[in-house]
């Protein structure tokens, strides 16, 4: 994991202490696994198993997860902790590196990235967080407001851009989001912005002509900045769990997405529902939110990741 600045110990810290409920139980049921002879004993790996699906791995991983150290206990003819940890962390690392998509192709203009996903699960956020980060590292960005569904979620945009000092391209509620799109490219071309970020609306992916309006940003975007959205990323909330798997599923169907956002790591959300989303979706998690603020994102780090929930 790393982070901008001199905030990083904080924030890793709530990375950690958001992955707790995970890694407690998990390192209770290895000490159990291996204290029970993990190769003579199937009971402690059924314990293994359960305590991996009570961190939200999903039963697909927990059962491929538990094989992996059943066949290494019996290659190795031993199992002592040290041996099920190291499996356990090389297997959840494996499995969270997701090669990338392959990039669009540059342009030469600005680069644009494009947030998605339900309502509520840290879309604008998230986008306010990109935005401060690519400002910090001296890029010039323009913010969009294409979730003129509310006159909150523009103000709510605008709140975060002027505290951030960047610019906010809005038209006024119940306007068309792919017109302030439009608008927002023209302004990041004209005023030659490295990176526009494009904020929408939350939505389920059930509601056909939602999913639509997606469609029609993405167009309207791509014929006024060749190669955009150069990123689509999909914001999942991982308080909600493996409840937000199927929605999820949809979404990286008919919107293009090239990369995940995990946000609330830093509450009680079980962590281990990484592994079942990367699992379902193959695609790879870019970052993880762990707080309110603009700095509490991470760049996700699959072998920091996997370290983190294993050895804590
Ligand atoms: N603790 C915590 N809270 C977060 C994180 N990311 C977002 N939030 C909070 O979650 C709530 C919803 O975040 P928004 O960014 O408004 O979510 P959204 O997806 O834009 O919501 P809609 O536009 O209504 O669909 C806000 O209260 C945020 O402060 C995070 O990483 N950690
Ligand atoms: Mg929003």
């Amino acid at each position: 994991m790393d982070a901008p600045g001199s905030s990083r110990p904080s924030v890793l810290a709530r990375l950690r202490r958001g992955l707790l409920m995970t890694h407690t139980e998990l390192i209770a049921k290895v000490g159990e696994a291996v204290k029970a002879r993990v190769s003579a004993d199937p009971k402690a790996l059924e314990a293994l198993e359960e305590a991996l699906i009570g961190g939200d791995v999903g039963p697909a991983t927990a059962s491929e997860l538990v094989e992996a150290v059943r066949q290494e206990v019996g290659r190795k003819g031993s199992a002592d902790e040290g041996l099920v940890r190291r499996v356990l962390r090389e297997e959840i690392e494996r499995r969270l590196s997701v090669p990338a998509p392959a990039p669009a192709t540059a342009s030469g203009g600005p680069r644009v990235l494009m947030m998605v996903g339900v309502n509520g699960s840290g879309k604008t956020t998230t986008a306010a967080k990109l935005a401060a980060r690519a400002s910090v590292a001296g890029r010039s960005v323009i913010l969009a407001a294409a979730d003129t569904f509310r006159a909150a979620a523009i103000e709510q945009l605008e709140v975060w851009a002027g505290r951030l000092g960047i610019p906010v391209i809005k038209h006024r509620p119940g306007a068309d989001p792919a017109a302030v799109v439009h608008d927002a490219c023209t302004a990041a071309k004209a005023r030659s912005a490295d990176l526009l970020i494009i904020d929408t609306a939350g939505r389920l992916q059930t509601k056909h002509n939602l999913m639509e309006e997606l469609s029609k940003i993405r167009r309207i975007a791509g014929r006024e900045i060749p190669g955009a959205p150069h990123e689509v990323l999909l914001v999942l909330d991982a308080v909600s769990g493996l409840n937000g798997l199927s929605q999820a599923r949809e979404f990286t169907k008919s919107s293009g997405v090239t990369g995940l956002v995990l946000t609330k790591m830093d509450g009680t959300a079980k962590g281990g529902v990484i592994l079942a989303i990367v699992r379902e979706l193959k695609v790879p998690v870019k970052y993880v939110g762990v707080g309110e603020t603009a700095e509490d994102l991470l760049d996700f780090d699959a072998g920091a990741f996997a370290e983190a929930i294993v050895n804590g």
